[in-house]
């Protein structure tokens, strides 16, 4: 797995090693220091996604046969920076391809994001089939690499995967450098301080996803059988939509004092171009996609987790 000790790659790369066992599943980083959970439960290397051969020397090491490559730069961090996004994002992506192809690797699962649709794209129950004309680095890097991997299954028979991820909300490691951060900040902000001041309008609504379903997604997805899958590596994912304010009202039912304000910043206009609601028909159909969580149960059970983590026994 690359990108092993992000939001995502840092929670699936443990379901991973509970499946497969731990010596069978190999997480890579680049610069963040692993956690003792993701060393103490399998084996560590620090790759650079942008330089094949560390990627290659891992691959040739442990005789890797499916990568699970969530090494990315999201949007936020992506528009402080757009050639380091298009490096990270496109020439590891690339990289990853041609390692799939060359050694002729079974599975590949690549993230793509909300972020391939655009201000054109219909914003609500946006369809699988749609405009992709996204406004960001980020966006733009995920359609091309939506069309790379689509490439490398047609042309050389790769077998790589991907869905649409919406915003993801996680109790374990926080998200870096994306638009919908403020969905897991608020939690830790109304915990610790009872106030939060949200980068977004109230009003503003983004389709959002709890962790355990977008891990799920994952496993999944690779394990659907190929032959039967029409789309490979762009399937649109769905689980709930709301508003900031719909989100606080929510944490205030556990945390009556908690009070939310809203300044927006420029993280607003990339929000407002992304889709208010998905339509994720198209995963149901092919490989029986099914989210558990929506809001309620999600708020409960983040607020049951971080207060756990932040505030132990108290
Ligand atoms: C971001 O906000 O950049 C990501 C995403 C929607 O892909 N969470």
């Amino acid at each position: 797995m690359t990108g092993a000790c992000g939001q995502i790659g840092s929670e699936l790369v443990i379901e991973l090693r509970q499946k497969y066992g731990g010596d069978n599943v190999v997480a890579t980083g680049h610069k963040t220091k692993p956690s003792k959970t993701l060393l103490n439960s399998g084996p560590f290397e620090f790759i650079n996604i942008t330089n094949r051969e560390t990627i290659e020397a891992v691959v040739k090491r442990y005789n890797i046969d499916t990568i699970y490559h969530l090494a990315a730069l999201l949007s936020v961090v992506g528009e402080k920076n757009p050639q380091l996004c298009w490096d990270v994002n496109i020439n590891g992506l690339y990289n990853i391809l041609e390692i799939a192809r060359e050694y002729k690797l079974t599975r590949i699962f690549c993230p793509s994001s909300m972020a391939v649709f655009g201000p054109e794209t219909p914003r609500d129950n946006t369809p699988q089939e749609t405009l992709l004309c996204p406004s960001t680095m980020y966006g733009v890097t995920k359609v091309a690499g939506e069309l790379l991997c689509d490439y490398y299954f047609k042309r050389f028979g790769v077998g790589v995967r991907g869905v649409r991820y919406p915003g993801i909300i996680s109790s374990e490691t926080p998200p870096g450098g994306g638009t919908t951060d403020y969905a897991v900040a608020i939690f830790y902000e109304a915990i610790q301080h009872k106030r939060y001041t949200c980068f977004v309008k109230e009003d503003t609504v983004l389709p959002m996803m709890y962790m355990p379903d977008c891990i799920r997604a994952a496993v999944e997805l690779m394990e659907a059988d190929l032959p039967k899958l029409k789309h490979h590596a762009n399937f649109n994912l769905a689980a709930m939509s709301f508003s900031a304010a719909e989100l606080a009202t929510a944490i205030k039912k556990y945390i009556p004092e908690f009070t939310c304000e809203y300044k927006p910043d420029f993280r607003q206009e990339i929000a407002d171009s992304w889709p208010r609601s998905i339509d994720d028909s198209i995963a149901r159909e092919e490989w029986n996609w099914k989210p558990k969580y929506g809001l309620s149960m999600m708020v409960k059970d983040m607020l049951e987790k971080l207060q756990a983590k932040l505030l132990g026994g108290k």
